[in-house]
């Protein structure tokens, strides 16, 4: 066959091929024949392959009908059907025409009826071979390169017998490779292969026409097919096989079903775009109790597990003493002779009741009686052993025994009070005497109202901490002092008055402290009076009440390091006071940071950590990953950030914080902490594994890969956690992609929780002329001026990473000093949109960065107006155009201008496209004149088929022929 298609190109001359037409003419259907025959090998071996994308179904594909196809052509001698067979004897439904030589020519080929399953886009992929007009011999006038398609639309077979002109038509169909490129000698058999589509569909078939006007055209085959996104099951929910929508860029928003044995916790929903891909998934099911997570499914407890909620993560062993014969058990049963309180949670061990207090002795005195005991041997496995004294009009015996099976049962002894008379009030005012290393004097007023002659007062101390252990002073007069005290110890005293009555309450608690051994005792101190530190402490307890009504939290609203006009607005707008939001606690407000650690973040054992590689340096040690075992649970992966040996006290307490304030968080997009390991060294924060890293790296990396709905996906995570964190009244101050980590499933969540993190782990952090250290380029203008943190600064840093998203990982402001990034913003320039940025994104970027903070959307208007682009995504396609974006520039940041590069190499390195310049320069663009007129065209001809990549290259070409400079835009 090559022998014969080369005999037949090189033999003629001009002159011979006008002689010998027909010739040829005829022998072209020889020879198609025998191309077909290598074709079908081909077009066999390509099926399987497209193929392998499962959200295609067919609803034709003439290579895979056995029998007649059923087609018809008109006139008869127009269409013909090859009637040729593969190796396996199976038809091969090839139609060829090949009048060339004749005029007006007007043939039909129509197919049988095609039903479209209730898709209302569909798509047609003709795979074809076509004879180039130029090679054949002059003279033929007549020749086509074309052929057109058409379509009408019939909900059943009885339309076959329309006319021609009711048809309506899909496309012309032109060739990429026409018949004489193929070169048979080096098997480089290319067939063209066209897609078009149709839609919307509104009938429940249809049948498709090709009419050829004159062309050399053989129909290899023809393969009808429309795309759905496949059935999944994403975040325990499932998503039934949906077929995408009418319009080329519709997102269909698709409800999830939680899987068996799940329930919702956040209503499941994701978006089938047009390619078939399920885009944006938002919400998710958790395993109900009883029942935990392994692979999309939610499998059984077995027996001796149980999960007592769906936000437990999975199945936990029974604690100790207690079990389960069942399956999906919700709880465990306490063994014979343990117990369980109803506030005990049900991770919790069961206990048993406390043996007997110990050495009970009492001291009545006249008309109270005085009650000491020691705590029992045995707590019963509780550390909440509490006492309780009852008080029953009796016959002076006494009872002591366990009161019931409860573990938190007590011990009591009754003793009769018979009283007519009020005891004292208790003792209000007290001053501190004279102070030495080892004694405090003290002196007091008489109570109030002391309902009596006073016979006695009683002075009770203990060392500060130390309550088990006090002493009790009695004393006639109004002062005493306590001597055989430790030099430099704070001591805490309480009074009470006795009289006949029996004593009075006791005072609240004073607190003094000796004097250390080096100092002197200060005499001058010891006239302060003691009513001044009373009134302080009252009104610190009192501003600590009312914050704590105000706020309606357990541990008191106190920001320590948050600005107080801040804690007002959040007031004003109700956020901290929404109910069943819970409020961030500053881990400051502790007294001591190691009790806020284990509040709120869950100790882990060195032991069930297995670190396998370091991943990167934070600021107080290595970053690794690894993988934790807890017991009765799955082995995971996770982070573990560690702190460095011979770090100083202040060194483990920030690097502790973060975990302390992380550990308060429980959001999807909020990094997870699963605990720290505080009890051996090295000192480890363990938090969940986020594969993709860093979301700056990881966006660089992956240049021009994703659609827009992905990377609105990205910043619709980041802004639903920054709700999250605003709602809870926690201010990040280093917002920035540097510091949002992705998954592999492309979820991001806010990290970096630093106490001093914006003062000192941040690379990008810069001193300020105030001495503060800011990461300038991601704060807002008054966070900067006037170290105004709030959620509204939290939003301007939010437009910076959604300009970073936007632009892959670009740096805000190029190489611009942070001091003329601090002069433009503060003169009113903003960054330029990003190259193809979404209208409708750039402008909410520029809402973030309005000067006036309250001019700001707040986030969970951000996420709304997110998830109104995620559904309704024809709203992005306007982009920011090419002119405008560039228009108003200032500042040049790179070089641009064609004359700015040396070579084609390196404009692309320049653009990150260097992985293409062979292709360039093997393809004749080798320098920039002929790199200034490529085409789309001609991109996808050399092989840039990423339409990333595709808009990158057009866009840098388009800027170079403008001559722009770039910069950034005054608002
Ligand atoms: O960009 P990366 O790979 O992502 O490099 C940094 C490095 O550790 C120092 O912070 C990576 N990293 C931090 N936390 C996590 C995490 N939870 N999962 C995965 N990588 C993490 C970060």
């Amino acid at each position: 066959m090559t022998s014969l298609l080369e005999e037949l190109l090189s033999c003629c001359s001009a002159s011979q091929k006008i002689q010998l037409p027909w010739l040829i003419i005829n022998s072209l259907f020889a020879i198609a024949t025998q191309i077909l025959k290598y074709l079908l090998k081909f077009v066999t071996h390509t099926s399987s392959l497209t193929f392998f994308f499962l959200f295609i179904v067919n609803l034709l594909d003439s290579r895979t009908v056995m029998g007649d196809l059923g087609w018809i052509a008109y006139p008869k001698n127009g269409w013909e059907e090859i009637g040729e067979v593969d190796e396996n004897y199976a038809p091969i439904h090839t139609y060829q025409v090949c009048k060339v030589m004749e005029q007006n020519q007007n043939n039909w080929l129509l197919t049988s009826w095609i039903s479209n399953q209730g898709a209302s886009r569909i798509f047609i992929e003709l795979k074809f071979t076509l004879r180039d007009c130029n090679s054949l011999p002059g003279g033929l006038g007549t020749c086509k390169e074309t052929f057109n398609m058409y379509y009408f639309e019939s909900d059943d077979e009885d339309g076959r017998n329309i006319r021609e002109n009711q048809y309506i038509k899909i496309d012309t169909i032109a060739a990429d490779e026409s018949f004489t490129e193929l070169d048979l000698g080096d098997r480089v058999m290319k067939l063209n292969t066209e897609v078009r589509d149709v839609g919307p569909l509104t009938k429940k078939g249809f049948y498709l026409a090709f009419q050829d006007v004159g062309a050399c055209i053989a129909l290899v085959s023809v393969r009808v097919y429309y795309k759905k996104c496949p059935s999944v099951v994403r975040n325990l929910a499932r998503f039934p096989d949906t077929i995408t929508g009418a319009d080329s860029s519709q997102l269909l928003e698709v409800s999830g079903v939680c899987v068996n044995h799940s329930v919702t916790d956040e209503a499941p929903k994701m978006h089938c775009s047009a390619e078939g891909e399920w885009l944006v998934p938002i919400g998710k099911c958790l395993c109900k109790a009883g029942y935990e997570e392994k692979n999309n499914t939610c499998q059984v407890c077995r027996p001796g597990f149980f999960k007592a909620s769906p936000h437990s993560p999975s199945c936990s062993k029974c604690p100790p003493h207690s079990y389960t014969l069942d399956e999906a058990s919700t709880s465990c049963l306490c063994e014979e002779h343990y117990f369980r309180r109803e506030s005990d949670p049900p991770t919790m061990a069961c206990t048993r009741p406390p043996s007997a207090p110990r050495s009970a002795i009492s001291n009545v005195n006249e008309t109270s009686v005085f009650l000491e005991w020691i705590p029992p041997a045995d707590t019963g496995g509780r550390k909440d052993v509490s006492y309780y004294i009852a008080c029953k009009k009796c016959n002076s015996h006494s009872v002591n025994g366990v009161s019931d099976q409860n573990p938190g049962a007590r011990q009591f002894v009754s003793v009769n009070v018979t009283t007519n008379q009020a005891a004292p009030s208790p003792v209000s005012s007290v001053k501190k005497g004279k102070i030495t290393k080892n004694s405090i004097s003290l002196s007091w007023q008489e109570p109030d109202r002391p309902n009596g002659i006073i016979l006695e007062y009683e002075i009770k101390y203990f060392e500060k901490d130390q309550e088990t252990s006090y002493t009790i002073i009695k004393s006639k007069e109004t002062m005493i002092t306590a001597d055989g005290l430790k030099p430099g110890s704070a001591y805490v005293f309480q009074i009470r008055a006795r009289t006949a009555a029996g004593y009075g309450g006791f005072s609240r608690r004073f607190e003094f402290e000796t004097s250390p051994v080096s100092v002197a005792a200060s005499s001058d101190q010891s006239q302060i009076p003691i009513i001044v530190v009373s009134v302080t402490v009252g009104v610190i307890l009192l501003a600590v009440v009312i914050g704590f009504l105000l706020s309606g939290r357990r541990c008191g609203y106190s920001k320590a390091k948050q600005d107080p006009e801040e804690e007002k607005m959040h007031f004003h707008n109700g956020h901290i006071k929404l109910p069943g939001v819970r409020t961030y606690i500053d881990p400051h407000t502790y007294e001591d940071p190691n009790q806020a650690v284990h509040e709120f973040a869950k100790e882990i054992e060195a032991s069930c950590i297995t670190i396998e590689r370091v991943i990167g340096a934070g600021e107080f040690g290595e970053v690794c990953s690894g993988r934790l075992k807890l017991q009765g649970k799955r082995e995971f992966p996770v982070a573990i950030k560690t702190l460095k040996v011979g770090y100083t006290e202040k060194q483990r307490r920030d690097f502790l914080g973060e975990a302390s304030i992380m550990g308060q968080f429980d959001h999807p997009n909020i990094i997870h902490l699963e605990g720290v390991v505080t009890k051996s060294k090295p000192v480890m924060i363990v938090t969940e594994y986020m594969e993709n890293g860093s979301l700056d790296t990881f966006l660089k990396k992956n240049d021009g890969q994703f659609t827009v709905i992905q990377l609105v996906g990205m910043l619709r995570g980041i802004a639903s956690g920054m709700k999250y964190l605003s709602d809870m009244g926690y201010v990040h101050r280093d917002l920035a992609a540097r510091n949002i980590l992705i998954n592999s499933n492309l979820v991001c969540k806010v990290s970096d929780f630093g106490l001093s993190r914006v003062l000192e782990d941040d690379p990008e952090a810069a001193y300020t002329t105030r001495g503060g250290k800011i990461p300038i380029r991601w704060t807002a203008p008054e966070a900067i001026a006037f170290r105004k943190f709030t959620s509204a600064s939290d939003v301007w840093s939010y437009g910076i990473v959604m300009w970073e998203v936007m632009s892959y990982g670009e740096r805000p402001y190029w190489e611009m000093t942070n001091q003329d990034v601090i002069k433009a913003v503060e003169e009113g320039y903003r960054l330029p949109s990003p190259m193809d940025c979404p209208a409708a994104l750039y402008q909410l970027m520029l809402d973030c960065w309005q000067k006036d903070r309250n001019s700001r959307p707040k986030f969970d208007e951000i996420v709304s107006m997110l998830d109104k682009l995620i559904r309704n995504p024809s709203s992005l396609k306007t982009l920011v155009n090419a002119s405008s974006r560039v228009s108003n520039l200032l500042v040049e940041h790179s070089p641009v201008g064609s004359g700015a590069y040396r070579s084609v190499g390196e404009w692309l390195e320049a653009i990150k496209m260097g992985r293409y310049t062979e292709i360039f320069m093997e393809n004749g663009y080798s320098s920039m004149d002929a790199v200034a007129q490529v085409t789309l065209e001609d991109l996808r001809r050399l092989g840039v088929t990423l339409v990333g990549h595709q808009k990158k290259i057009m866009n840098s070409l388009q800027e170079m022929k403008v001559q722009l400079v770039n910069g950034m835009v005054p608002l």
